[in-house]
Order: C-alpha cells, then structure tokens, then sequence
C-alpha cells in the first residue's frame, strides 16, 4: 500500500485568483498535510494490530495539530485599510470597506469549507446570516454604536490562506470617534500570535496611533508594520514615508528596529479578482505574506510540527517494538515462551505495586495543596474581620449621631458588603492562580512518575525478547498553563446571613450597643460564608481535574501492559497450533513491518524538510535560525 501523498511531490504552491493568495515554500500547511498522512497510517496500522492505545494516540496528535491555529490580528486607526487588507489576504471582496469609518465589530475569519456567519451576540446568543446582510452587523452606519450588542462576527471561509491553521483577525479602528470600538479590539490583544499594525502613506502618523501602539506592543507577541496604499507614492515618495515612519516609531514609541513593509491592499485585492499575477507582485503583498510565513513556520509553526513529528516517532517505535516482539515469540520455544509470559506477569504485578505506592504519594501532595489553600483562606478570613470590624467603628464613629436608627443600619449592610464583595474580587483570582500553578506543579510531578513506570514497563517487555526500546508514548504532560480542567460559573454575587434585627425604636444608649454586637456576629457570619463557598469551589476543583487526569494516567498504564499482554497470548495461541498457522501469521507480520518502514521513511523525510525549513530563513530579517539546527535527522 502506497503510505502518504509522498511520491506525488507538489512544487511550491503559488495561486493567485479568487481562491487567494497562497505562499508557496514547504511551508507550515505543507509538512502538515505530510505529518497528518503520515498520523492516518500509523493510526490505520494500530488499529490492525489491535493496539487501541496507540490508535487513539495518533488520532489525538492528528487533532491537535489539526485545531492548531495562528491568530494574526489586523489593527491600526480607522481607515488604514484594515478591511481591504484582509480582504486581500483572501482575495476576495467579502468584508464591507469604505471611504468613511465602517468596521465596528470584531470580525474573526477561519476556514471553513463553505462560506459560513454566525453573529454573536453579548448576551450569549447567536444567529447564522448571510454576506448580504453583514454590514447590518458590522458597520457603523448598520449597526450605530453597537445598538444590536453584537460580540463578535465568525466567518468561515473557503479560502487558502486561512488554510493553513490562520485566524485572521480585523478590528475596528481605533482612535475612531466611537470609544467602544477601540475597546472590543483591545480584548483580543492577549490570544494573539501576531499583530499586523497598518499605517497609511497618505496620512503621516497619528498621535491616536502611537498611543495605540504603546499600549498594544506588550500584548502582541510580534508586530508588523505594512505603510499602505503605495500606490498614492511614487518610488521616491515610498521610501520618504517608510523612512519618515521608522523615525517616528523609533522616536515615539521606542521601536528601534522596526521594519515597515510598503503594499497597496486595494491594487492587491483589484490584481487578485482579475487574476493578474503580475500586477500582484507589483502590490508588493507577496513580499509582506512571504516573510508572515516565514514567521508563522519559525516562530511557532516549527515547534508546533517538531512536536507532533516527534509523537508520531514515538509511537511508530512502540508499533515497532510490539511487532518485533511478536515475531520473536513466534521463534520462541513453547516451552520458554511460556516462562517469558510468567516472567511477564511477575514483573506487571511488581509495577502495579508501584504504581500504588504512586497514587500515595499523589495523595500527600495534594493534601499539602489543600493545606497551603486553606492557610491562604484562613488568613484571609482574619483580615476581612480586622479590617471590616474596623471600618464598621470608624462609621459609627463619623456618621452614628447624623443617622436615625433605620439609617445607621442601612449604612452599615451597605459598608459590609460592598467592602467584601470588592475584597473577595481582588482575592479570589489570586487564589484561583495559585492554586492552578500548585496544581500544575503536582499534575507534571507526577505525569514524570508514572511515564518512567510506563517506560520500565516497556523496557523489562522488550528485555524479556532481547530487544531494543525505540520509543515509546508516554503521558502528555498538561498543555500550556491549562490550569484546572473544571471551570465553574463564577458566582459574584456575596451570600449573605438573614439582615440584623433589632428594633430601631429603641433609645440610641440602647440600640448603639447592640448594634455594635449584632453587627460583629454579622461579619463573622458573612466572612465565614463567603469563604466557604470559596473554598468549597477550589477544592471541588481541584479534586475533580485530578480524578480526570487519574484517569488518564490509569488508562496509559493499564494499555501498555494489555498491548504486550495481547501479543503474548496471540503467539501462544499461534504456537500451540500447528507450523502453518505460524507461518501465516508471520508472513502478515513481516507485511506489517514493512508498511511500518515505509512510514517510517516519510516521517524521516519530513522531518528532514523541517530541519530544512530551520536552515533557510525567509529574509535577513528573520530570526538567527542556528539555534533550531539541532542533530542531523538521518533516515
Ligand atoms: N488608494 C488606496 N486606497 C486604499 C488602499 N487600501 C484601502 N484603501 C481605501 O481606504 C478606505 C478605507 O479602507 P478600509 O479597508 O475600510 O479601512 P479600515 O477602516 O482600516 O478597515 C477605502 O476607501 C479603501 O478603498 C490602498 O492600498 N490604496
Ligand atoms: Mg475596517
């Protein structure tokens, strides 16, 4: 069987037309379509060999790398050209531009295979429309100051460029007349992986957009600078103003070495409806996407396929090993087949004993986790009574003759609960984050453990035949700062015990008194209750993303000793029969084995394409790649 789309090699892709515009080089998209061929097969041959843990192993590293995306978010003051930007990215008239301020939506464009909007709105809801009624969302004029309270516009796209995992991500102006624009483009800052900042050759900068800039260049991991509609310039003139605008992001806004790239997006967008390839060129946009590629395979691209190239590696060794095991017991005399099986067991049930020893261990550290938790709260606790105790006889103090009765209370109610509930609004993501960093430290601790188990349970397998371990497929170790698994909606809303009762008909020397003792149980109660629910809330976390992981480990462990368990029986089975059925089932083997090897080559050839791809750097301006030159790949 032919393994991947190796063979049928495609030169570098370059299409210019209302499909977009594409940059060709073995970029990301390209190793990628490899890698995911390379994921199916291993998977298909898995799930012949009836190994479920390295089929559902490949099928996970196959999803990742699919969902993989580059959020690259277009910002600039309004009428930059943002829009005709995008627009020409796609090479397609799909966003609403114009003469006057018009984006006032957030608009995230993905790929999709047919052309699909949902509008979302703030309240949660949301509703398919068409390309017809989009400016009715997204523009100022269809949509003034957001009256529809819209969130944000998704659009999937059949284009090729959001293909290659990007996100493209247009905002409104900032600097524009309307606040609330500037603010909904401030909330994507932060999930980022590349910010384009669009200026224009007709305007020189704005001092609404250097502040701009100073308040996003801490967000975006990397900024580019396009100096658009060149096409207002002549070559002179373009060099005047790119020189004109380094100058001032390098006086203003402290960017010493900023690289402006010059485009016109509207002959762009113009030369790509009338297929035109070479007025393209001369748009000066491939240049400007050439080097975005690069960036996006450099900086994160790179790391991303070196990941999943290295887990498909993994288990095409683990395949291996299983395989090799097989046919060696198929040599193996009954006899002593039988005792490498006891042996087998024997070391099995040690592991297991080890595991549990684990799982204590775990245990104690979490209890730990939990302690320093509780400590936190407590402390808490102990202040929030100190200093409400305190401000409650400072508002005695200052307001209790001025106030009846009735009042003196109200205020009071008022002062607690305001107070705890902004206190509680400080303190809790505090706590939140230290205890996802403790549960994080704990999760990876112990990920560490339990894969040397796996990995020992591996090697003792493969010794019991003579036979090297090629790799094998560990546990993942938590993605990114993922955190705690449960999210829980958040409750901001303060419990509060039933109101103080006392009757404010009472003479003040009485009621004072009183209210002084009420209030003091009042706090206790009302403190105690909130840091309940606090607590209540973490540790329920905290407890249920550990049994999810628990489980997960668990399973890992218990497959890697069920997949050599399985290939033992079978050989037994095959052995107490007679010659030809072994002869059969080696004969599959040895079939088996060489798709194995087939695959093999590919992953080996696309990692030396990656190793390639480190060695080549698009332009001078990328980053010195000598440090991604790791050992040569050898096939
Ligand atoms: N001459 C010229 N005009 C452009 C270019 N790009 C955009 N425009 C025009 O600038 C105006 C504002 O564009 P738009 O994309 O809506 O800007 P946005 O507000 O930044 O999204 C429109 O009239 C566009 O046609 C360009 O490269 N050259
Ligand atoms: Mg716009």
């Amino acid at each position: 069987m032919a393994v991947t789309g190796f063979s049928e090699s495609k030169e570098p892709v370059r299409v210019a037309g209302p499909s977009g515009y594409f940059p060709g080089t073995a970029g990301f998209s390209e190793l990628r379509e490899r890698l995911l061929a390379v994921l199916r097969e291993i998977r298909a041959l898995s799930m012949e060999r009836n190994v479920p843990s390295l089929t559902g192993y490949a099928g996970e590293v196959a999803a990742r790398l699919t969902a993989n995306r580059f959020h690259l978010v277009v910002l600039g003051q309004f009428k930059r050209g943002k829009t005709t930007f995008v627009n020409a990215l796609l090479g397609e008239n799909l966003l609403p531009t114009a003469v006057v301020p018009l984006t006032s939506i957030v608009t995230l464009l993905e790929y999709g295979k047919e052309l699909d909007i949902t509008v979302h709105f703030q309240d949660g809801h949301r509703q398919k429309t068409g390309v017809t009624d989009l400016p009715a969302y997204i523009t100022e004029e269809g949509n003034p100051g957001n009256e529809k309270k819209v969130r944000q516009v998704v659009i999937h796209y059949p284009s090729r460029y959001l293909r290659n995992g990007v996100v493209l991500i247009d905002t409104p102006g900032v600097g524009s007349i309307y606040r609330n624009n500037t603010d909904e483009t401030y909330k994507y800052l932060p999930m980022v992986d590349a910010a384009i900042f669009l200026l224009s050759s007709d305007q020189p900068i704005s001092q609404a957009e250097v502040e701009f800039l100073n308040d996003t260049r801490q967000y975006a991991a990397k900024m580019f600078f396009i100096m658009n509609k060149i096409d207002y310039l002549s070559p002179a003139e373009r060099r005047e103003a790119i020189d004109f605008a380094r100058r001032v992001l390098k006086e203003r806004a402290g960017l010493a070495d900023a690289v402006v790239y010059p485009l016109s997006a509207r002959q762009a967008l113009e030369a790509q409806l009338a297929g035109d390839e070479e007025a393209l060129e001369a748009s000066q946009l491939p240049a400007f996407t050439r080097r975005l590629e690069t960036f996006l395979m450099e900086e994160k691209g790179r790391t991303v396929l070196e990941a999943a190239a290295t887990r498909a590696d993994n288990a095409l060794g683990e395949l291996k090993l299983g395989l090799e095991m097989e046919l060696r017991a198929l040599d193996t005399p009954l006899q002593e087949l039988q005792d490498k099986i006891r042996l087998f067991e024997e070391m099995v049930a040690s592991m297991e004993q080890e595991r549990q020893d684990n799982a204590y261990i775990l245990k104690g550290e979490l209890d730990r986790l939990l302690e320093r938790m509780e400590q936190d709260i407590v402390r808490f606790q102990e202040e929030q009574n100190a200093k409400l105790l305190a401000g409650m006889r400072s508002l005695y103090q200052e307001k209790g003759s001025r106030l009846s009765n009735r009042q003196l209370l109200q205020a009071m109610e008022d002062y607690l609960q305001t107070e705890l509930q902004q206190a509680l609004d400080q303190w809790r993501p505090l706590l939140e984050k230290q205890a996802g960093e403790g549960f994080t430290r704990l999760v990876t601790r112990f990920t560490g453990r339990t894969n040397q188990l796996i990995a020992e349970v591996v090697r003792q397998s493969a010794q019991l035949f003579n036979l090297p371990v090629q790799g094998f497929t560990g546990v993942e170790p938590l993605e990114s700062e993922s955190r705690l698994y449960y999210v829980f909606a958040e409750e901001r809303t303060l419990l509060t015990p039933d109101p103080v009762k006392i009757s404010s008909v009472l003479p003040r020397f009485i009621f004072g008194p009183l209210l002084k003792g009420e209030m003091r149980r009042r706090i206790d109660v009302l403190v105690d209750r909130n840091c309940g629910r606090v607590r209540y809330d973490l540790s329920e976390r905290i407890l249920k993303s550990l049994q999810q992981f628990r489980r997960q480990l668990d399973d890992k462990f218990d497959a890697t000793i069920a997949g050599t368990r399985e290939i033992l029986r079978r050989t037994l089975q095959q052995r107490e029969k007679n010659q030809t059925e072994v002869a059969i089932a080696r004969e599959r083997l040895a079939g088996q084995l060489n798709r194995l090897k087939a695959i093999g080559d590919t992953l080996c050839r696309v990692k030396i394409m990656l190793q390639d791809a480190a060695a080549k750097p698009g332009t001078a301006a990328g980053p010195t790649t000598n440090d991604y030159l790791k050992e040569q790949v050898q096939c």
